[in-house]
């Protein structure tokens, strides 16, 4: 079973990603992105699915023509893990 981060841990990730926003209701995390289009949103959120089934950890995310909001917590222990903080820093590599 994966472990929730420690306030410890989760404050150092947050100062490190410094694009991603605590959810105020829920422990996750979330970012949202902005592209020129349709096109270039959907391509974004291709390369994440396949990060995602990699990692074998998803996101809950939606996406509105050019926009997509990514949320990200850890359903297995109901809260933020290290899984999380990977998908996150991956993800910010796409973009
Ligand atoms: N994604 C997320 N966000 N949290 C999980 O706990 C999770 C997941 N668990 N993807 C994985 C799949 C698990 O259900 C499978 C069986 O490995």
């Amino acid at each position: 079973m994966i472990a929730k981060l420690s306030d410890g841990e989760r404050q150092a990730a947050l100062a490190e990603l410094v694009q991603w926003q605590l959810v105020t209701d829920r422990d996750a995390i979330k970012r949202s992105f902005k592209f020129k289009n349709f096109s270039e949103a959907w391509g974004f959120m291709n390369r994440v699915a396949l990060l995602a089934e990699a990692q074998d950890h998803h996101p809950e995310w939606s996406n509105v023509y050019n926009r997509v909001e990514i949320l990200l917590t850890t359903h297995d222990c109901q809260g933020l893990s290290a899984r999380d903080l990977r998908l996150a820093r991956d993800i910010d590599k796409l973009v």
